[in-house]
């Protein structure tokens, strides 16, 4: 039945080179990616510092700056739920038909697996370097490195709705 899609569910709190390589590696292998913005209830603290409008923004900006064709790609952000075991189901609810999961998140994994998904653990693309913890770890240091780990479309808009500046306030040190 037509196009494959594969589904990609992270937080993207902000989205890396990492996420960027992972996106055009999914997309060699399936015609569509569904792009779930995880946590989309979540901004303004250490871990979750953007909210999922601006994570939308942060990808598109990106997936701009690798040359991704934009008309494969889906962007959703899906709220969290207190029920690990329905959450597939919940996921199901907002986004269109798919037919594998790609995560190298243990429990994304198991979760989709237990309910029957296809599921595909991908590479790990320079997993030391590119982080977003490491990013956030960075920028919370007042280290400009954290630039050379983001496309260059990204740390400028992080710089325009002053991201650095929000994450120091946030952040309780
Ligand atoms: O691998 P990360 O980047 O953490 O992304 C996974 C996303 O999936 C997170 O936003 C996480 O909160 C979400 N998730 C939610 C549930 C739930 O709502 N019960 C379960 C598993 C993963």
């Amino acid at each position: 039945k037509g196009v494959k899609r594969a589904l990609l569910p992270g937080r993207f709190q902000p989205p890396h080179w990492g996420h960027f390589r992972l996106i055009k590696w999914v997309l060699e292998r399936f015609d569509e990616v569904i792009i779930v913005i995880g946590s989309a209830q979540k901004s303004h603290s250490f871990s979750n510092p953007f909210t999922a409008g601006e994570r939308i923004e942060m990808l598109r900006l990106g997936l701009k700056d690798v040359g991704i064709d934009l008309s494969r790609v889906f962007m959703i952000p899906v709220t969290d739920i207190e029920t690990n075991f329905v959450w597939p189901r919940w996921v199901e609810m907002f986004v269109p038909r798919f037919d594998c999961v790609v995560s190298g998140n243990p429990l994304v994994a198991r979760l989709f697996f237990e309910y029957g998904y296809c599921v595909i653990t991908p590479p790990m693309f320079d997993r030391e370097r590119y982080s977003a913890t490491v990013v956030r770890r960075l920028m919370l240091k007042g280290d400009a490195e954290w630039r050379s780990l983001v496309p260059p479309s990204v740390a400028e808009y992080i710089e325009s709705i002053g991201g650095v500046e929000r994450l120091r306030r946030v952040t309780e040190v």
